[in-house]
């Protein structure tokens, strides 16, 4: 075929092609079978092969073109990317209508009601309808360039239809339905890979994979919802969301066909229960129901407050509640002593992840709840936290189950208990219990307080049966030998303990404070006291008077610390820790702020090329972060340099943030600038 011949029929086939992904991702209305559309697919194949000088980005065929990457741009977004405040219930509602009533000033809002699909929102740039660049949403200024992921997906035309002049950008959802979820899962079982936790994440550990032919791979799908920015809005935009729904369908987009109109508010509380109790027999999950404002010039003129627009709100559903039952419950002991009751569940799935265990608080819970050994029981997760008992689901009770009796004495050490007159809390009087000895431990050592890497649970555990360490202040007399002998330490996890500890001998003040774990001094009462006392001295000695004169210090943080001054013990452990060298006044100059990546934990594989690895983990740990050596769900950040082995996979399935070394540097920059 001579090519200008070629080059038309190669315009008609792609033509062709983007009608057919139309009717059938964005209508679900297909006017052709598959094989009939792989007849079309392959004849562009093969003329694109005689004439590669003829293949554009946005040809039909260039979904899986690109190579793996090294790692992922970070981009700016044109247009920051907001969350939404939230709605929890009926009352909410009514209030954001009001508060849109008041704003506007216009009587009867009209709303648009959409599902909040639970995915990873995605910005699409489009120019002159051609798509040039997907990228994640990130922290809603930047986010990272996925285009060739985003490619991938069928449901995201290359090119739309109608196609809009200038620059475009379009906010939307990339999600796995429930069924392609359950059937990857199958997969990698059988394949001996990692399950994913739930479509969520199998759709952002697919997203997040540098070689789009996984991506690919992979069924993802997408809504779009918001146009985000437009060039040419002024002359053709849409007046109102309801309008701009009905544009990006028109222009090839895939929107949510059960959006809906709604002339007031009452039909948008209808329309959030409605969903609430049907969203399980959707094919794909949603968290709650987006609600905004109809008139987009209303929107703009409403504005936003510090992370959101006025003009919108997230209705959230309650959190999942599933029955299982309570297998025993036990007793845990904490470090100030405090006996908390905690529930052995059956293992159950909630809110994507499997649970065994509930907090059960405090006696006065377990009894207001009803709470027998062997109960059938309603547990709830709200977000990342412990999931907590609901009910007692007393009609399916067997008559076996036994009441719990709260100890009359400490489990861990056998000393007495007590209640304190109106506490709930019963603790452990004795004054040495290994558990409340081990709960101190580890708080000492935390990165909030003393930041003492390498000194984690299990070293803990070790060093208390060999009676290596009775108190906090004996892990400075640990030595080399001490430790070698320890079947857990080889000559460099010595070494780096070791060299941790004289590390954390210069700990600022506020942070050593903490670390002695004063019942009620929490970090930031810590660095108040600190702050204002400016010595260990001075704090341990304050009158009550003097304690009350600090700004937030009342009278029960007051006495809780004359409580622990008092005390014979805490006096000779104080001194203890003096002779150490630790750092007991706060110098005028050394201002403690919280170490601004404390509570973060990196992993790093593969070889940088600015840096060792060891100096890359010590500016890590001079801002307070933890270094590990695998990947599990705790690790906030993977940095990958060159070559790097199986660890990139893993980060990837778990979907943990991955930094490249040119992202890594600039974290370490900003941070850095961020405490200067
Ligand atoms: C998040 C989401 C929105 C919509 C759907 N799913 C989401 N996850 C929608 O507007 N239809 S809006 C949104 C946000 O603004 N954070």
């Amino acid at each position: 075929m001579p090519g200008e011949e070629a080059k038309k029929r190669i315009e008609e086939l792609r033509n062709e092609l983007n009608y057919h992904n139309y009717r059938y991702y964005v209508l679900d209305q297909p006017e052709i079978s598959d094989a009939e559309y792989d007849r079309l697919y392959q004849e562009l194949v093969a003329l694109e092969e005689k004439h590669p000088e003829l293949i554009t980005a946005d040809s039909p065929t260039q979904r899986v073109g690109a190579a793996p990457a090294a790692g992922f741009q970070s981009v700016e977004h044109r247009v920051p990317l907001l969350s939404l405040n939230n709605a929890f219930n009926e009352q909410d509602l009514r209030e954001f209508d009001r508060r849109i009533q008041r704003l506007t000033g216009e009587g009867q809002p009209e709303y648009v009601a959409e599902l909040k699909i639970d995915g990873l929102t995605v910005a699409l740039t489009y120019q002159d309808g051609v798509f040039v660049q997907g990228a994640t949403r990130g922290d809603g200024i930047r986010g990272e360039e996925i285009s060739a992921n985003i490619k991938t997906i069928r449901t995201v035309p290359l090119r739309l239809r109608r196609a809009p002049s200038g620059l475009l950008l379009i906010r939307g959802e990339v999600f796995m339905q429930k069924q392609d979820f359950a059937e990857l899962n199958q997969e990698r079982e059988a394949s001996g890979e990692l399950l994913f936790a739930n479509p969520r994440n199998a759709a952002a550990g697919s997203l997040r994979q540098l070689d789009p032919k996984v991506t690919a791979a992979r069924r993802l799908d997408a809504f779009f919802y918001d146009i985000l920015w437009w060039e040419e809005n002024e002359r053709e935009g849409p007046a109102t969301q309801w309008e701009a729904l009905q544009l990006l369908k028109e222009w090839g987009l895939k929107t949510n066909p059960l959006s809906q109109f709604c002339a007031s508010i009452e039909e948008v509380i209808a329309f959030c229960q409605q969903w609430q109790e049907k969203r399980f027999t959707l094919p794909y999950e949603i968290d709650g129901i987006v609600i905004k404002l109809n008139s987009l010039l209303l929107q703009a003129q409403t504005g936003f407050t510090a992370k959101a627009p006025r003009a919108k709100i997230a209705f959230k559903f309650p959190a999942e509640e599933v029955e299982t039952k309570v297998r025993d419950i036990i007793i845990s002991v904490g470090r100030t002593g405090a006996l908390t009751p905690l529930a052995l569940l059956e293992p159950v799935r909630v809110a994507g992840s499997t649970v065994s265990r509930a907090t059960l608080h405090n006696e006065d819970f377990i009894r207001e709840k009803g709470i027998r050994i062997g109960d059938p029981v309603l547990i709830r997760k709200a977000g990342d936290v412990i999931p907590e008992v609901v009910r007692v689901v007393t009609e399916r009770r067997t008559g076996k189950e036994r009441e719990f009796v709260m100890p009359e004495s400490c489990p861990v050490c056998g000393s007495s208990v007590y209640r304190e007159p109106g506490e709930a809390v019963v603790r452990c009087q004795g004054s040495s219990c290994p558990a409340q000895l081990r709960e101190l431990l580890l708080h000492f050592a935390s990165r909030e307080a003393m930041n003492i890497e390498g000194l984690g649970p299990a070293i803990i555990n070790l060093l208390m049966e060999k009676g290596l360490v009775s108190d906090p202040a004996d892990l400075y007399r640990l030595t080399y030998e001490n430790l070698i002998e320890l079947e857990r330490f080889g000559d460099k996890s010595a070494r780096n303990l070791l060299a941790a500890l004289e590390r954390s001998k210069e700990t600022p003040l506020p942070r050593l404070l903490y670390a002695l774990g004063i019942r009620h001094v929490g970090a930031e009462v810590a660095r108040k006291l600190a702050e204002h006392f400016r010595s260990l001295d001075r704090i341990l000695t304050a009158t009550l008077e003097e304690l009350l004169a600090v700004p937030e210090v009342g009278a029960t943080i007051a006495e809780s610390v004359q409580r622990y001054a008092r005390e014979e013990r805490n006096r000779k452990l104080v001194e203890r820790l003096r002779a150490v060298g630790l750092n007991f006044t706060l110098d005028e100059v050394e201002e403690d702020r919280p170490l601004p990546l404390a509570g973060e934990t990196f992993v790093l594989t593969g070889t940088l090329e600015s840096m060792t690895r060891s100096a890359a983990e010590e500016e890590l740990r001079k801002l307070g972060a933890k270094t590990t050596s695998s990947v599990s769900r705790k690790t906030s950040y993977l940095v990958v340099g060159a070559e790097p082995g199986s660890k990139y996979q893993k980060a990837l399935d778990l979907g943990v943030k991955i930094l490249s070394e040119a992202e890594f540097l600039q974290l370490l920059e900003e941070t850095k600038r961020s405490t200067d």
